[in-house]
């Protein structure tokens, strides 16, 4: 056999291997976006809905394109709206947990670079179960002007 056709069946083995066992994610995120900014904007946000498979917390978040990333909560108190940081972001296990404008929300500081309607962001979610298993997970955020 050709030394080529053999590394392409082996490799096509590997990823039917892979294919097959590919366990179900434990977390899954779905609608995530980040709003598009104005020239010389320096703080954006994302939205996402998070599903996990088990009661979980959201413990801290990078993006490729904010220095710093904080969970944020906005909140609805005698008629004015307020914005507080949280230390982690409690997630029930089998609920979609709604990250959304006017709700929680990831707050994006000191952005490197404005954030354009089309272009692709890259965000890595730290979490950590009840039993205490990490998990990792990374995403690609589309940048919208609004909800999709
Ligand atoms: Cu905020």
């Amino acid at each position: 056999m050709p030394l080529k056709l053999a590394y392409f069946s082996l490799a096509l083995c590997i990823s039917m291997l892979l294919g097959c066992n590919k366990p179900t994610p434990e977390i899954t995120v779905t609608d995530n976006w980040v709003r598009a900014t104005a020239e010389g904007q320096e703080v954006g946000a994302a939205y996402m809905t998070i599903t996990s498979a088990t009661d979980t917390k959201l413990l801290r978040v990078e993006s490729s394109v904010a220095d710093s990333v904080e969970i944020h909560k906005m909140s609805m108190e005698n008629g004015i709206m307020k914005m507080r940081m949280l230390e982690e972001l409690e997630l029930k296990a089998n609920t979609p947990n709604k990250l959304e404008p006017g709700g929680f929300h990831l707050m994006l500081f000191d952005l490197k670079k404005p954030l354009i309607v089309g272009e692709q962001t890259t965000f890595t979610l730290h979490f950590k179960n009840q039993a205490g298993k990490e998990n990792v997970v990374s995403i690609n955020s589309p940048v919208l002007t609004e909800k999709p």
